[in-house]
């Protein structure tokens, strides 16, 4: 059996975009049944899923009967497209390697330049620190997303003449900045992003998480017990 952790609840600019939706989506490409469990502040937090589980207290992990549990989105959704042999080219061909280096790009050279805008719109409480820091990072990510078009040149895969790991994670990465407005001046990309998105596979993962994340209130992550387990 394999499972997914997963958020009982999240604020409504992460609903669909919290990343246990990646290990769901490569699950739903390959076809292998999962199921998802659903964790609280205080979980995540506690010394156990520190030292057992995600040495960071986050999510998603990946766990699976006889092996030991994996943590990274990136990691995951490369393992499981590698075990699977699907939607990652062969091993030891170019388009392997290719696929590799876009997702590694991916969360390597453009995912942070997105957080960067999302930490000012999202997490900086100080408004006259955001309004002095918004400007820098919102042009830095812009000419990032630019880059990232031009590599694209128009095609409808990042590598060879199908669906690889490469999209998936790419098209996830900028649902960030799709909900940033980051892609208003990039069309193309946002036309590219939005054929990947409705892939079936990316549809029902997304879906599953807004649907649990709506069956549950903030109350249900237990914020308020946070205090009494600790990290290490
Ligand atoms: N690099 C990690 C990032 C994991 C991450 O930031 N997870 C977020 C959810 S999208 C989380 O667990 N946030 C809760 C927290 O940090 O307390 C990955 O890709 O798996």
């Amino acid at each position: 059996m394999i499972t997914v952790t997963a958020m009982k609840w999240a604020p409504p600019f992460a609903a669909g975009q919290v990343r246990d939706h990646r290990a769901r989506w490569i699950l739903n490409e390959v076809g292998w049944p999962y199921e998802v469990v659903l964790v609280d502040a205080p979980t995540m937090k506690s010394a156990a899923y520190f030292s057992g589980l995600q040495p960071f207290g986050q999510l998603p992990v990946l766990q699976e009967d006889g092996r030991p549990p994996l943590f990274e989105s990136g990691a995951i959704v490369l393992d499981i497209a590698m075990r699977a042999g699907r939607c990652i080219g062969a091993e030891g061909t170019p388009e392997r390697a290719a696929a590799l280096q876009w997702v590694i790009a991916g969360l390597n050279s453009v995912e942070p330049m997105l957080f960067n805008v999302a930490e000012v719109e999202y997490f900086m409480e100080d408004e006259a620190a955001r309004n002095a820091r918004r400007p820098a990072v919102v042009r830095l990510a812009k000419e990032r997303l630019s880059m990232l078009e031009q590599a694209r040149a128009g095609r409808d895969w990042f590598v060879g003449d199908g669906f690889t790991v490469a999209d998936l994670m790419l098209a996830s990465i900028l649902k960030i900045a799709d909900r940033l407005a980051l892609l208003d001046e990039l069309p193309a990309l946002g036309a590219w992003q939005r054929s990947i998105l409705a892939r079936p596979a990316h549809v029902r993962a997304e879906q599953d998480q807004k649907a649990e994340i709506a069956r549950h209130t903030p109350a249900d992550m237990r914020y308020d017990a946070l205090a009494q387990e600790s990290a290490p």
